[in-house]
């Protein structure tokens, strides 16, 4: 009987689901109900009702110091009308060797030339572009909410049309849901990590490409999600309760900590990277439903 306890207490899921279980009679409380603690067919009660707006000219979020994160998987909902090329993410480098430029890489929205939606690694090959071309014009700025995600394939990676990177490295994008990178521009994907000039919104070392629009749900994870878990954070529309994908990084844009005041967006994670609402983001309660 001791070897079958021993073997649960090792299994990871079994460890991640630890703040569930702590979270869900306070959720419960403050609803005035009992919250089933496992199964019986009762989802722990998650409630998003706060998204951050950015408007397009110098707002951002910003973290103090180098979050210091490898991002294996990155996920986030936007919603917007206007066509700017703009950063929604930015300080995702990658390499060693390009200084600066990393703060530039990062996930962005209409570049041109069928770059509605893209991934940039500025590494030390230079500028390496994944970009979704079965985005066409108007996905993303139809003024409803979409969801974005980003995965990195450490070897083997192929575009949904079949082209290799040339180190076998890249990274998989999804828009609601569905996996959309069809171009490679370059071959020198990495692994990016965040470095000090994280930020959302802008791009991360220039006053530069300022986000016009809402954003909510960012996270990032240090597990390259599968295909069925982006389909299940998706979840037809509705972000859902992250925690049970262990995030590494995870602002709810008003749902945390902050509670919709104040000018930092707590990091709901463990690693307390909190983010700091610049030249005056606002809280707003349109949200993904
Ligand atoms: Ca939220
Ligand atoms: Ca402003």
């Amino acid at each position: 009987m001791s070897i079958t306890f021993t073997d649960q207490l090792d299994k990871p899921s079994e460890i991640t689901a630890i703040p569930n279980q702590l979270l869900r009679p306070i959720f419960g409380a403050s609803y005035g109900f009992d919250v089933p603690v496992s199964g019986g067919g009762g989802a722990p009660a998650f409630n998003n009702v706060s998204s951050i707006s950015l408007d397009g000219t110098n707002d951002s979020i910003d973290v103090a110091s180098n979050p210091n994160l490898d991002v294996y998987s990155c996920s986030l909902w936007i919603k917007t009308s206007t066509v700017n090329f703009s950063f929604l993410l930015s300080g995702f480098g990658g390499g060693t060797g390009a200084g600066a430029y990393r703060n530039q890489s990062g996930l962005r929205i209409n570049g041109g030339s069928g770059r509605l939606l893209e991934y940039q690694d500025y590494n030390t090959g230079g500028t390496s572009r994944i970009k979704a071309g079965d985005v066409v014009s108007g996905d993303l700025t139809d003024g409803a909410w979409h969801h974005i995600a980003l995965v990195y394939v450490p070897s083997s990676y192929q575009t949904t049309t079949g082209t290799s990177s040339g180190n076998g490295q890249g990274y998989k994008i999804f828009l609601d849901g569905n996996r959309v990178d069809t171009g490679l521009n370059g071959s020198g994907f990495q692994l990016a990590t965040t470095v000090p000039e994280f930020k959302v919104g802008r791009e991360g070392d220039r006053a530069l490409y300022f986000y016009n629009g809402l954003i909510d749900e960012l996270a990032i994870f240090g597990s390259s999600l599968s295909d069925a878990n982006i389909t299940t954070i998706y979840s037809s529309g509705v972000p859902g309760d992250l925690s049970s994908f262990s995030p590494t990084l995870w602002w709810r844009m008003g749902d945390g900590t902050e509670a919709g005041s104040g000018t930092t967006i707590y990091d709901m994670s463990s690693n307390s990277n909190n983010g700091t609402l610049t030249n005056g983001p606002t809280f707003s309660t349109d949200v993904p439903s």
